[in-house]
């Protein structure tokens, strides 16, 4: 049996095992075993000369969108940046990644539209495995739906999640260290609805075979694996309904309908149109908040506050991460910094490299000579 044909008779196994406290075990060790599998077929695929897209990371962040073909992401991205994205009234237009470059506030943040994903993609078909490599390295996908197709949302969730994005969800809190000798040890600050018996089979199904397992938090089958396999991706998602242009006012609550249906608050859903350029402020301030940025204008020496060009970081960014993006010798030569805006308890407070900034701070920096 092939590396295809075993995964595909483990997951059928797995979806024919109902799950109860008996059976847990065993869907725990099939689990794993599967995860493992598709593991050594995605090295074995990549070893045979599988090439991602070499789209170079650059600006502050990057936003993936994710979209099925035609639903118009080539056209919002043109409207957003001022790159030139191919636009067609056929499906799969973009056979390529195309970049562009959003300036928002200061930012600069890295669109990119990816080729429509297919059924199947995840698995490596049309050319999808690459373009989901694409979305991997974003940080923020962004789904594109059109009006009239909502329920698109589940599939291409599917897909990234068969493709190990995980959205809107923290890494699991699971450490493991292995050890010389003593078997497989459990601790857990929380109480666990998975049995030791359980996260000890999946454990040594991943080749564990002493180890100390520290969990923080409880985990079902699917998070611990997670935890204890590489190459799972957490980033943060949202929404974007394209094409509103097309519909009657009335036709906005059947569509509200069928966000909801899929779990998406109809509030967190931008409505846009990217063709008549309706929406895309919306749609910036969304991803601008969903990116979880912050602007800290310097204040330079001689040359007064920068307010054209801030200092973007991600939220809960201190004095030092500051430094650490400017670069050079700053935090060498870093003696205090005195900062003025929301973080500040008062205008110009003297703060140390722990400060921990807020968007729209004034920072000077005083550095040894
Ligand atoms: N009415 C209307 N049409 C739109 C809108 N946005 C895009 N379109 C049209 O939808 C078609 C597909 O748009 P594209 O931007 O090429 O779609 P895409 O998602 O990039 O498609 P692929 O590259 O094939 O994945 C084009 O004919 C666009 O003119 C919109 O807001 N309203
Ligand atoms: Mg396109």
């Amino acid at each position: 049996m092939g590396l295809e044909e075993e995964i595909e008779a483990l997951r059928e196994e797995i979806s024919n095992t109902p799950y109860n406290k008996s059976t847990e075990s065993h869907i725990g060790r099939l689990k794993a075993k599967l995860a493992e599998k598709k593991e050594k077929l995605e090295n074995q695929s990549s070893a045979g000369g599988g090439h991602g897209y070499a789209v170079e990371k650059t600006g502050d962040a990057t936003v993936a969108f994710v979209g099925f073909p035609s639903v118009g992401k080539s056209t919002l991205l043109n409207a957003l940046t001022a790159a030139d994205s191919e636009v067609g009234a056929y499906e799969f237009t973009t056979l390529d990644v195309n970049p562009g470059m959003l300036q928002y506030r200061g930012a600069n943040i890295q669109l990119l539209d990816v080729p429509g994903l297919i059924e199947g993609a995840a698995h490596g078909r049309g050319g999808g495995r690459e373009v989901l490599s694409v979305v991997r390295a974003a940080d923020l996908a962004v789904f594109v739906l059109s009006v009239f197709e909502i329920d698109q949302y589940e599939r291409l969730k599917a897909e990234l999640y068969e493709n190990k994005i995980r959205l809107d969800e923290e890494p699991p809190s699971i450490s493991v260290s292995k050890k010389g000798m003593g078997g497989i040890k459990v601790t857990s600050s929380v109480e666990q609805e998975m049995s030791e018996d359980v996260i000890k089979e999946v454990l040594r199904e991943r080749g564990y075979v002493n180890a100390d397992v520290t969990l923080r938090e409880n985990l079902d089958i699917d998070r611990l694996i997670d935890g204890i396999m590489d190459n799972r991706v957490y980033i943060p998602s949202m929404v974007t309904v394209n094409k509103v242009d097309l519909i009657d006012p009335e036709y906005a609550e059947t569509v509200r309908e069928r966000l909801r249906a899929h779990d998406i608050a109809p509030a967190d859903a931008v409505f846009i149109s990217a063709e008549e350029e309706k929406g895309l402020e919306s749609l910036k301030e969304s991803i601008w908040s969903n990116l979880g940025l912050m602007r800290i204008y310097m204040d330079k020496p001689g040359r007064g506050i920068d307010y054209d060009e801030p200092l973007v970081l991600p939220e809960g960014s201190t004095v030092a991460d500051a430094c650490e993006k400017l670069g050079g010798d700053f935090e060498q030569r870093f003696r205090f910094a005195r900062v003025s805006g929301p973080s500040a308890k008062h205008d110009e407070q003297q703060v140390g490299t722990e400060h921990v900034l807020a968007d729209e701070d004034v920072l000077r920096l005083v550095l040894r000579k």
